[in-house]
């Protein structure tokens, strides 16, 4: 059955070394009980075989509280642990070969930070796309100077594939995101850094509510 990037507000993403000690599954269990019901697992320094066992235990969290789980770059693990989907970046493998591997019916998602990349994400089939980063980020290394609001209007107002917004996004700036045509909301420090991550999650949510409606 082919699965769907759900229409949500809030997408976590993990990242240990932001985590203030606390471990992976840990970070996910608290977005999951405040609610977040997109989580990915993004992991750059584990060890493949932590990174299985981290993903077998997000799987049934993920499972249980109905949310979607997806695995970044490690088409591998998603396939083990049968995550929803797979996360890529421009320089990883592309979406054509992630999914003669993954099948028809998984989700790709495919970060992107400018049109032309989002007009290729869409031709290349992918199942939505990651927009950003709008603001700057420390988190992604490698990541281009941030795209600023400009870059999600155009997505926002010109394509029809399902987009979230990525890349230094925090309550503070929630809002000018929201309006700028963003509904969906990655974001990694922002809650995985946060000391208590149910009220980073009802801060973004009042920022974002509060957004939309100004
Ligand atoms: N992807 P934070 S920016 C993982 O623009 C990632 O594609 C980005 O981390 C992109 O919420 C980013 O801590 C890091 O700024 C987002």
């Amino acid at each position: 059955m082919k699965r769907i990037f759900p229409r949500v507000d809030l997408y976590g993403i993990t990242d240990q070394p932001l985590s203030l000690g606390r471990s992976n599954v840990r970070v996910v269990e608290e977005l999951l009980g405040a609610g977040v019901r997109v989580i990915q697992y993004r992991e750059k320094e584990r060890k493949t075989g932590v990174m299985l066992e981290e993903c077998m235990a997000i799987r049934i969290l993920t499972r249980e509280a109905g949310a979607c789980f997806l695995v970044n770059d490690h088409v591998d693990i998603a396939l083990l642990v049968d995550a929803d989907g797979v996360h890529v970046g421009q320089e990883d493998l592309p979406v054509s070969a992630v999914r003669e591997l993954i099948g028809p019916d998984r989700i790709i998602g495919l970060s992107t930070h400018a049109p032309e990349q989002a007009r290729a994400a869409v031709e290349a089939g992918a199942d939505y796309i990651g927009v950003g980063p709008v603001f700057a980020t420390r988190t992604k290394k490698d990541v281009c100077a941030p795209v600023g609001l400009e870059y999600l209007r155009y997505v926002a107002r010109n394509l029809d594939i399902p987009f979230t917004a990525i890349g230094g996004l925090k309550p503070e700036n929630l809002g000018e995101a929201a309006r700028a045509g963003a509904y969906c909301c990655a974001m990694v420090s922002a809650l995985v850094s946060a000391p208590d991550i149910p009220a980073a999650v009802a801060a973004a949510r009042k920022a974002l509510a509060e957004g939309r409606r100004g």
